[in-house]
């Protein structure tokens, strides 16, 4: 719009003065001095443009950055500074319920939100209780696999927007952490999803989950979820452009498949006693295997500082 402006301007100048000329030669002065201006203006206008297509750059940066692993923090570093009354029965070792209260804006009106919730402790399956949590009249019941101290944190995934949420811990059904996640929004209240304890969060709405990042040094990911509606979606990102690349990595239990070339299909096994423990390093990451519409990140091509190739994958958990 800014440079159609600049047009019209220098068109009607160009125009004016030329018409209000009186002798040739002072027409001629004029559209010297009009055409000046018209280059100058043209050319300002191209500068205006170009801050454009630097501003157009500059938007696709941010988005490189913005999923700059380096810029996300591990969700328990994440956490508001709020601890809630927790009351637990049965013992700490076999809890078998546990009562959690407490109060906080979580809509941001400026009004305190009075929060309770009941957990299932990890051995209170012979209570026959429903898990639920309430904020003010909003109550939502779910389901819980083993809750083991009854924590629930108050969390602001999304600096930009007006709600702060809750975290509900959850060992999970076999050693799988993770964050039951509510919002309340003045009147309801969502479960959004889980994240699981070892994610990354953005504090702008995004999140890495363990299970999309690199076992590599400088880090990377597969994927994040964010928030749309009233629930987590995953969002795939392209990885195509760390291969190649050389990575450090910290050293561990693998499992090595010696192999010249990245397979068409990779069938991981989870034989312990094939796993080896490869020393800290430098590896060279020549590709990355993804089963289809899967983006656990966990299975690699790479050269081995040795020179030797093959495929390389972790344990994910079962
Ligand atoms: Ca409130
Ligand atoms: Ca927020």
């Amino acid at each position: 719009m800014k440079f159609i402006k600049v047009i019209c301007f220098a068109a009607c100048m160009f125009t004016g003065i030329s018409m209000s000329g009186c002798g040739m030669q002072a027409a001629q002065n004029d559209e010297i001095v009009s055409e000046n201006i018209l280059t100058e203006t043209l050319s300002r206008a191209k500068e205006a443009e170009g801050e454009l297509e630097v501003s157009s750059q500059t938007q696709q940066d941010e988005m490189i950055d913005e999923m700059d692993i380096s810029h996300f923090k591990p969700i328990r570093e994440s956490f508001i500074d709020y601890s809630f009354n927790v009351k637990r029965s049965g013992n700490k070792e076999e809890p078998l319920s546990f009562v959690v209260t407490g109060s906080y804006d979580l809509n941001q009106d400026g009004k305190d939100d009075v929060i309770s919730s009941l957990l299932q402790g990890s051995f209170g399956a012979a209570e026959e209780i429903t898990p639920y949590l309430q904020v003010n009249d909003a109550k939502i019941e779910f389901y819980t696999d083993n809750v083991i101290d009854g924590e629930i944190r108050v969390i602001d995934l999304d600096q930009r927007d007006s709600f702060i949420e809750l975290a509900v811990f959850d060992e999970g059904p076999s050693a799988d952490p993770h964050y039951k996640i509510f919002r309340y929004d003045g009147e309801q209240l969502y479960k959004l999803g889980e994240i699981d304890s070892g994610a990354l969060i953005s504090g702008k709405g995004k999140f890495i989950s363990n299970f999309n990042r690199s076992h590599f040094e400088p880090g990377f990911c597969s994927a994040w979820y964010e928030i749309e509606g009233h629930e987590f979606i995953q969002k795939s990102y392209d990885t195509e452009k760390y291969l190649g690349k050389i990575y450090r990595f910290n050293g561990g239990q693998v499992f090595f498949t010696p192999m010249e070339e990245m397979p068409e299909t990779f069938l991981p096994t989870w034989d312990f006693e094939k796993s080896i423990e490869l020393p800290p390093g430098d590896i060279k990451l020549l590709d990355i295997y993804y089963f289809q519409n899967d983006r656990t990140l966990y299975m690699y091509f790479v050269e081995l500082q040795n020179g030797e190739k093959g495929m390389l994958h972790f344990w994910i958990g079962d």
